[in-house]
């Protein structure tokens, strides 16, 4: 494991939302953002956003290099930041440019936060000790907008040089820097020499790393799921949904520690009174009426069998068991031992996110539209569904299990025998009354007793759970799993069942194929008692396969992918570059067996 470049929250970093061509400089608060202007100096782009997304290129986590190329109608423009402690070094060409457009640099402080920048000649200077200069460019005070000073090649390709106290470099200097840092982040990012290994990981990587943005409301940076979410949306200038942001931490784990240790950190700073991690957290506010899937402890138990550090644990694990024990305080509506998706009766921050309705219910899910809900009524006076959920129920029981394994870790012996017993007790009942033997599947079940038919891959949770028993487990995958009418094929797996009506839809949870989903079904595969490796290779292998193919051609991780072609952009919903699509990567190369991860 390498930490030569590990990710902290100061230094230079690709950190502002709003422009993927832009570096802050913390804690100083120095900002350079890249943008385009007319051979005549009218300025043509000031910010890029996905939609301008060619190619995300290496990025460390420290960003001692990061590149990425834009496209415009005009041209492509390759933007590259080096640095190395407070020096920056920027370059941005164009090429393909039938417009002749021109890169220039906006420098100025991060929105916020104090700072003064002034022209000196042909160089700024900055409040903390910055010189910027341009070798080859100079000062244009005609572009320049507010406090900013704006740089500008005087023919060609853009150079930019930022250092504390230090002295100007010839463009070749500049170059030379940009060139080894290049070459020094390339090597770090090399782990495989599988190609299509190699280029998976530079695919869930770059997604998460790309995705980390600072947020001012939140003092801190953190991955959000798809960046331009942050800019002018609903949610403000971040937004942590729950199970998103512990598989953030999962996804970054492999190449930086620290922003998987942040992620989680970040999350569970968003903690309601309640004690549960709200669905939303966000600049305007939480989701006080709800949660979501309880994946934080065995994402943490994951982080503890990578890095074995003991430490983490115990800080977060109070937190964690905080949140395992609102579950019952809220959402068995019956009162049967089994839970409930539900949404209290509390205000919302927001008109979009509703609250103690179904669909703020099918929310806490987190399957917003899944086919399995369609039929379900929400009860008010107990505020869930009328529905036991067969992968609620299964996650509550892994997440005893986990934080079984963690009480054993902070030496907490009791505890760790109660949650042991905690486990065994849910899975009892959930063998007993979740089972349908006469369809060899565990199925969502009505109040009134009757089996829903509606079936998601959420009914495979019960293996990594733990919950089910080996007959069980192999009768599932073999029956269900394995079964080209229900859930394999060439793509896998799609979220609802293949012969479902809602399947053709092709929209969100309505067949679609899901990162998160599928790396719960495939640690199900992987719980050593079961005997299932084969069948978790050929699911490594094909998520490998279904990745590359948006990768490869767009640079696209998609939030979904459509369950028969493995398409992700066919469909109204879903994001470009949203990163958890990166879990489908992290799977097939968790199956290579060459991550550095305990298993
Ligand atoms: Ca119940
Ligand atoms: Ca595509």
């Amino acid at each position: 494991m390498s930490d030569k470049h590990e990710f902290s929250a100061n230094g230079w970093n690709t950190f502002e939302v709003r422009s993927l061509a832009s570096v802050v400089h913390f804690p100083s608060g120095l900002e350079v953002k890249v943008g385009l202007m007319s051979p005549d100096r009218e300025v043509v782009y000031r910010e890029f956003r996905w939609q301008e997304l060619a190619r995300l290129g290496a990025h460390t986590p420290d960003c001692s290099y990061a590149s990425v190329v834009l496209q415009v109608p005009e041209c492509r423009l390759t933007v590259e930041f080096a640095s190395q402690g407070s020096n920056l070094a920027v370059r941005a060409v164009p090429t393909r440019n039938s417009g002749g457009l021109v890169p220039f640099a906006d420098v100025f402080f991060y929105r916020g936060m104090e700072g003064r920048i002034t022209c000196d000649g042909d160089k700024a200077v900055a409040d903390a000790g910055f010189t910027i200069t341009s070798p080859e460019g100079e000062i244009d005070e005609q572009l320049t907008l507010g406090d900013a000073v704006t740089f500008v090649p005087k023919e060609g390709n853009l150079l930019l040089w930022v250092s504390e106290n230090g002295a100007p470099k010839t463009a070749g200097d500049v170059e030379a820097f940009i060139d080894h840092n290049r070459k020094d982040a390339e090597d770090w990012e090399k782990r495989f020499d599988d190609h299509d290994l190699q280029t998976a990981f530079e695919g869930m990587w770059r997604s998460v790393i790309w995705n980390t943005i600072y947020a001012p409301s939140l003092g801190r940076p953190v991955t959000v799921v798809s960046r331009d979410w942050c800019v002018d949306g609903n949610y403000g200038d971040f937004v942590l949904f729950e199970w998103d942001t512990f598989f953030s931490a999962l996804q970054a784990a492999p190449a930086s520690r620290e922003l998987a240790y942040n992620n989680v950190r970040a999350v569970l700073s968003g903690i309601t009174e309640r004690g549960f991690v709200p669905s939303i957290f966000c600049e305007l506010g939480k989701s006080r009426d709800r949660s979501m899937l309880p994946v934080g402890a065995m994402i943490v138990w994951k982080l503890y069998e990578r890095f074995g550090d003991k430490e983490f644990v115990a800080e977060v694990f109070p937190k964690l068991l905080g949140w395992h024990r609102w579950w019952f305080t809220a959402r068995d509506g019956n009162g049967d031992g089994l839970l409930e998706w539900g949404s209290d009766n509390y205000p919302s921050p927001h008109p979009q996110w509703q609250a103690h309705t179904l669909q703020a219910a099918r929310y806490e899910s987190g399957l917003d539209n899944s086919p399995m809900y369609d039929d379900v009524v929400f009860d008010e006076n107990k505020c869930t569904m009328q529905l036991a959920d067969v992968g609620l129920n299964s996650a509550y029981a892994m997440d005893a299990w986990a934080l079984a394994k963690m009480a054993e870790v902070v030496g907490d012996e009791k505890l760790r025998d109660e949650l042991l017993e905690e486990h065994r007790v849910m899975s009892e009942r959930i063998n007993n009354m979740l089972w349908s033997e006469s369809d060899g599947i565990y199925l969502n079940r009505y109040w009134d007793g009757r089996f829903s038919n509606r079936r998601g891959a959420t009914l495979f949770y019960p293996l990594i759970g733990r919950v089910a028993s080996v007959d069980r487990a192999k009768r599932i995958v073999k029956e269900h799993l394995l079964n080209e009418n229900e859930f394999w094929g060439e793509h896998v797996v799609p979220s609802i069942s293949r012969d479902d009506p809602a399947y053709p839809d092709q929209e969100y949870w309505r067949g679609r194929i899901w990162g998160p989903m599928n790396w719960l079904v495939y640690e199900g595969l992987k719980v050593p008692e079961y005997g299932l490796g084969d069948v978790a290779r050929e699911m490594g292998a094909k998520c490998i396969k279904t990745f590359l193919l948006e990768w490869e051609e767009e640079s696209h991780v998609h939030e979904n992918y459509n369950g028969t072609t493995g398409e992700g952009d066919d469909a109204k919903y879903s994001e470009p570059v949203y990163f958890w699509g990166g879990l489908l990567a992290l799977i097939g190369l968790l199956e290579s067996g060459k991550m550095g991860w305990k298993k």
